[in-house]
């Protein structure tokens, strides 16, 4: 195959400025220039230095250094064909980097190019320049973004419309429910009408039937009380997004958190704290607790499993959809720090939990002595470990409740991705 790159036209020229004498006009020997024999190598001399002995122009150099004629010529031819080795040299170098110029323009423009095909008939075809190219992955980059936006926009609108249908049937079924309900009432109000224009003899005969209806009656406005007291009738819906652009509908997003750690960190202490908002003496986790926890408009569900050796293998079973993982760390217990370095690490190359949040919790920062939130970042190579993921380490008492907030709200911000929005 043979290659013939056609340049287009350069748009962007490199000038390389550099300075090159103007070359000096040779100067015409005296006209007694057959008599000289020497030449004077005074400084001073230099404009005039053929000495010559006719015209006594030797006098002038008297006591002058000199040199023969000849040699000195010699001497001067010799550093003219090194400075011409030089300037060779020196030209080749330009030429050479005038075709890397030439080379990397026509790669980042690109251009035609002839090729043979198998039948020997050559025809041109377009080489795409780097340009070209850095454009294509720009275009590629965004289209790819571009698809991903319009699936989990499809993703969102198919969650908005479940949700809507559910809602519409619900509400048709409770119209129904209370136009049966009307006629119901309004059958009895009739009756209770025509017994009342009835004769004594009647009315004393209706009165029992009368009192069940009445009865039924006061039951089913109870019922109806009750269930107008617990339902809202809001036609809002209410719309949070999370940052991986997913959809909650209700007041309250649900997010799904895992607490991992060593045995005797503070997760079930924690999780307590959380949810009854008061210490209870915890007894060791075998298997797990799970709880729902409602923080501003987060409903945290809570997996605290069991951090000790021989239940860690089992904590993978619970990293299916997980959005947010809470490592819990005891801060005043130095020789384990390790443990839950290489625990963390562990969880850290975990798949499943590529996109999950991660808040850790230096927990019994009551205890005198504790490792602080800054040592322990140094102690366990946080920044390195956790690099290219949302990471925060907070100091906690889990006792007190001391810093617990701060985790919850710094996995707010970092879940929810715009406010909650009534859509009225
Ligand atoms: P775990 O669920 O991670 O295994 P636990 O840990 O919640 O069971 O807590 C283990 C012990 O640490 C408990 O003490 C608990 O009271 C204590 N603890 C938890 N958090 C704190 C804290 O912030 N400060 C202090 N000082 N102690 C804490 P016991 O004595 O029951 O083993
Ligand atoms: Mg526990």
């Amino acid at each position: 195959m043979r290659m013939r790159l056609t340049l287009p036209p350069c748009t962007a020229r490199f000038v390389l400025r550099i300075c090159v004498p103007s070359v000096p006009s040779s100067p015409t020997p005296p006209e007694h220039w057959q008599s000289t024999g020497f030449v004077c190598l005074e400084d001073g001399c230099q404009p005039g230095p053929l000495m010559c002995c006719v015209c006594k122009e030797y006098g002038k150099h008297q006591g002058h250094k000199h040199a023969v004629l000849e040699a000195e010529a010699n001497q001067i031819r010799a550093s003219i064909l090194d400075m011409a080795h030089c300037i060779r040299t020196f030209t080749e170098e330009v030429s050479e980097y005038s075709r890397k110029l030439v080379g990397i323009v026509q790669q980042i423009e690109g251009g035609e190019q002839i090729v043979e095909d198998s039948m020997g008939i050559a025809h041109t075809e377009h080489v795409p320049g780097t340009a070209e190219s850095a454009r294509s992955c720009v275009r590629a980059y965004f289209a790819d973004l571009h698809e991903t936006l319009c699936r989990q926009e499809e993703m969102a609108l198919s969650v908005v419309d479940a949700h809507v249908r559910e809602r519409l049937i619900w509400l048709r079924q409770q119209q129904e429910d209370m136009t049966i309900l009307l006629s119901q009432v309004s059958t009895a109000c009739l009756h209770c009408e025509k017994t009342l224009q009835q004769d004594d003899c009647r009315v004393v005969l209706a009165k029992q039937e009368i009192n069940r209806l009445l009865e039924t009656l006061q039951k089913q406005q109870q019922q109806f009380t009750e269930l107008a007291d617990h339902i809202q009738l809001d036609a809002g819906i209410p719309v949070t997004f999370t940052k991986d652009n997913r959809v909650h509908i209700g007041p309250k997003m649900e997010i799904r958190v895992v607490t991992l750690g060593l045995d005797g960190a503070g997760k079930t202490t924690i999780l307590f704290k959380l949810k009854q908002d008061e210490f209870m003496q915890p007894i060791p986790t075998i298997g797990f607790n799970v709880e729902t926890v409602e923080y501003k408009n987060l409903k945290f569900t809570i997996w605290d499993v069991g951090g000790k050796h021989k239940l860690r293998p089992l904590w993978k079973h619970y990293y299916l959809n997980t959005q947010a993982v809470v490592f819990v760390i005891d801060s005043c217990h130095r020789d384990r720090l390790m443990e839950s370095h290489s625990e963390l690490a562990k969880l850290l190359t975990e798949k499943e939990l590529r996109d999950a949040l991660l808040l850790i919790f230096a927990n019994k920062q009551d205890v005198p002595g504790a490792v602080s939130v800054e040592e322990m970042t140094e102690l366990l190579s946080l920044h390195k470990l956790c690099c290219g993921r949302s990471w925060h380490i907070q100091g906690c008492d889990a006792r007190s409740g001391m810093g617990l907030h701060e985790g919850l709200d710094w996995l707010s911000r970092q879940l929810v991705a715009a406010g909650v929005l009534d859509v009225a």
